[in-house]
């Protein structure tokens, strides 16, 4: 064993900690750190992740210690390929213990629960010392959650987002928030307009780094869902930031507003196609708001778009991460509702007639990507109604964005659109029939199916099955505040139309074809 003065720390980074602000980087010193970057295949095969994903964080990964290493950090990078490739987390850890005989291990815990289990077993493993960092790059620790979760009977994100915008004094006149209003969801519902334009966000073409990994992903896993031909994501701290000044420049202003609009085949809208590069952590959550905020009080956007960017970041974001480690590991297995269908294979395919889903699943499958509302209201929507089982359908969002993660992932599947964790965080089911996709979208004017017949051949799958679900669970449903009034609705027509809703609902669902389990993991 070497003096343990010149033994260094081992400061292990995942690939979605691409930081140097990351805690366990913070005030270290370059001539006693080896930071230790890990291409493994238990991470790129616990699904068959979409194929951009696993090129995106590759590339995010290569580029970054790249970096570090331009700026004097020593750096073990290991490869998928490299030699007898590599396998896990854990067993990397191992070998670079013995290539470096660190004093101590200095990691950020994991985003996730599967990794972060890992992790929690190395101190008995490895006999340097290990400590395990709080990642603070979250604006609420997951102890300030737990004990403010605690405190609840019921736990709602409004609260949680007026405890945040507080603790932030973001959009804050004083003790009141900006304009008198917390939240002002009820001005982003606008409907796409005909001659709606958005900007293209920028597309960074690949570079030498990325082809490789192109190139070593096709080889790989070429039978991954998703196609590479579109790969643009920012793959750096610079490009995220000029992703984020093309948002903030072009997109901001008509972000709130047309937040839930969806037109065919505009894939980005107004969104700030921001996630990934978030999650990855080559930009910072709280400089996104506080540039948000700039542009409102310079008078470049509404009120309402900053107010709503803020809150999907200070308030839905960081309360499903919240959420996610309060309720794991249960959250994972809860099907409150039963729902036992298998995942239709149209969601791999994109072959169905129903124009909503099929352009969801293209922007999907070319992109990587599909909008919020597309994920809640169109493919969550579905899932719901036809009583999907929550497994496979986590399984599916897991796979096929480039932004997904299981902690923010699972919230979002398992509890916001298939309330299968039994309404802990929605109060209400997000079940709507075909109605709302087509006030709210122009996908219902050419498609095969009309939205406007309730019932039989051609009629709108989304009516029948809105129904069909209601009827299943009038149980649960029919006391709740927010949706019980409907039933009223349900009994006041005749039992033949009643009836009709169901039949239709059930021959319509008998007619699909269950997808092949080996579409998101491998057998
Ligand atoms: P914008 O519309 O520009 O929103 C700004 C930012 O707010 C996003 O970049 C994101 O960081 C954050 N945000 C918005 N909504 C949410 C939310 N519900 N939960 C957490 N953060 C939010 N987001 C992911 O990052 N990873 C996922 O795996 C993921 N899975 C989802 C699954 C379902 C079923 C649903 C309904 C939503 C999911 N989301 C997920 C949230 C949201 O759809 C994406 O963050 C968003 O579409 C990303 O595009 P954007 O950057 O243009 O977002
Ligand atoms: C998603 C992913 C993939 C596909 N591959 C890797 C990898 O090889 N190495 C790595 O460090 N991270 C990868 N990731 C992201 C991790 O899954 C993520 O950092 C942790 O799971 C978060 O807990
Ligand atoms: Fe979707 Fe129904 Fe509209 Fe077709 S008619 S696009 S299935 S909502």
């Amino acid at each position: 064993m070497s003096d343990s003065k010149t033994r260094p720390v081992l400061v292990p980074v995942l690939g979605d900690q691409l930081t140097r602000k990351l805690a366990s980087l913070r005030g270290r010193t370059k001539d006693d750190t080896v930071i230790l970057m890990m291409e493994v295949w238990d991470e790129a095969t616990y699904v068959k992740h979409h194929k951009q994903k696993i090129v995106l964080i590759f590339s995010a990964m290569r580029h970054f210690a790249k970096e570090l290493e331009q700026a004097g950090w020593t750096v073990d990078y290991v490869k998928l390929t490299d030699g007898d490739n590599a396998g896990s987390f854990t067993g990397e850890v191992a070998r670079a213990i013995e290539r470096h005989d660190p004093r101590a291990i200095h990691v950020v815990e994991a985003g996730e629960w599967r990794v972060q289990q890992a992790i929690e077993e190395w101190p008995d493993k490895f006999e340097c010392n290990v400590e395990i960092l709080d990642d603070d790059r979250y604006i609420c620790p997951l102890s300030e959650f737990r004990e403010w979760a605690e405190d609840r009977k019921t736990l709602r994100m409004e609260n949680f987002y007026r405890e945040m915008r507080r603790k932030t004094g973001l959009l804050m006149a004083g003790d009141d928030p900006e304009g008198g209003e917390w939240n002002l969801d009820k001005q982003n519902r606008e409907p796409p307009k005909d001659e709606m334009d958005p900007p293209a966000r920028p597309i960074f073409e690949p570079d030498e780094i990325t082809q490789e990994c192109i190139q070593l992903i096709e080889d790989k896993f070429g039978d991954h869902f998703g196609s590479l031909e579109n790969f643009g994501w920012p793959v750096t701290s610079d490009q995220a930031e000029k992703a984020a000044d093309a948002f903030f420049k072009e997109r901001i202003e008509k972000f709130g507003p047309f937040q839930d609009a969806m037109v065919c085949g505009q894939d980005d809208l107004y969104h700030s196609m921001l996630s990934t590069s978030i999650n990855l952590g080559l930009l910072d959550p709280l400089d996104l708001c506080e540039r948000a905020e700039k542009a409102y009080k310079d008078g470049k956007a509404p009120l309402n778009s900053v107010e709503g960017f803020i809150r999907q970041l200070i308030g839905w974001r960081e309360y499903v991460r919240g959420f996610y480690w309060h309720f794991m590991p249960g959250l994972e297995s809860d099907n409150k509702l039963n729902a036992q269908r298998g995942l239709p294979e149209f969601y791999w395919t994109g072959e169905t007639d129903m124009r909503c889903l099929s352009d969801s699943i293209r922007s999907t499958r070319e992109n990587a990507h599909a909008h919020h509302i597309q994920r809640l209201m169109v493919l969550g929507n579905f899932a719901l109604l036809a009583g999907i089982n929550p497994k496979e359908v986590q399984d599916w969002y897991l796979v096929v964005y480039a932004d997904a993660y299981q902690w923010v992932e699972l919230p979002n599947v398992s509890a916001m659109i298939l309330y299968a964790d039994g309404g802990k965080l929605a109060t209400k089911p997000y079940a709507a029939s075909g109605n709302y996709i087509n006030k709210m979208s122009d996908y219902c004017g050419d498609c095969k199916y009309s939205v406007s017949k309730k019932t039989g051949e051609n009629s709108c799958p989304f009516n029948s099955l809105y129904w069909y679900f209601m009827d299943r669970h009038r149980d649960r449903f029919e006391s709740n505040q927010r949706v019980g009034r409907i039933y009223s609705n349900w009994d006041r027509m005749d039992k033949s139309k009643r009836q009709d809703y169901l039949d239709t609902a059930e021959k319509f669902l008998d007619s699909l074809t269950p997808a092949d389990s080996s579409w998101a993991r491998a057998d």
